[in-house]
């Protein structure tokens, strides 16, 4: 990493999202740098979220309708090892996050996206897709957005996440967009045992 060539809170905002991205594939433990209290950098402790899905291998769909502030449905309800195919909707007027993660890692994403937003990367409605893509660390700092456990719509848009369950954990589906999980966008992933 270049961690000490990056002297902005733009830069430290998305060398911290790349280091989420990292942690959403397991690579290395969750942990935003950004000055968070609530960091863990439980070194080798992988986050248990789950991972990427195999599309070809979902075993069913879940329609996701993002409104203004709100989730439908309110809840999730999955079984231990299941791939869904989530197919996540913007039906509202506002800029929306569908995110799966731990209260603890959508605490960190929070602060991220109020530094996105305090550097107009992102709006109330919309991305600035030309300030996310500003490469500022030879390639690897390419900005998008695009973890695989989450999809960030802007107002009509659609998107699908695919996301295997691997094991039982305290899960939750958020919009981390400023504002919103607080204002109730935000609900529980129930998972029941697989055997
Ligand atoms: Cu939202």
């Amino acid at each position: 990493m270049h961690s000490n060539t990056f002297k902005t809170t733009a830069l430290a905002a998305l060398a911290a999202l790349f280091a989420f991205t990292v942690a959403a594939h397991g690579a290395i433990a969750a942990g935003s740098h950004s000055g968070g209290h609530d960091n863990d950098k439980g070194h080798g402790h992988s986050m248990a979220i789950g991972e990427p899905g195999d599309p070809a291998k979902a075993d069913r769909t879940i329609a996701i309708t993002m409104s203004d502030n709100f989730f439908e449905p309110e809840e999730i309800k999955i079984k231990e090892g299941e791939t869904i195919r989530f197919v996540v909707s913007n039906k509202g007027e506002f800029l929306h996050e569908f995110n799966i993660g731990t209260a603890a890692m959508h605490a960190a994403h929070q602060k991220e996206m109020a530094e996105m937003m305090e550097h107009g990367m992102i709006t109330a409605t919309g991305i600035d897709h030309k300030m996310m893509k500003m490469d500022h660390g030879g390639g690897k700092m390419m900005m998008e957005h695009n973890d695989p456990n989450s999809v960030l719509l802007e107002p009509g848009k659609q998107a699908e996440v695919i996301w295997r369950f691997t094991k039982e954990a305290e899960l939750e589906f958020a919009c981390n967009v400023p504002g919103h999980y607080e204002s109730g966008m935000m609900g529980p992933i129930h998972m029941q045992h697989g055997h």
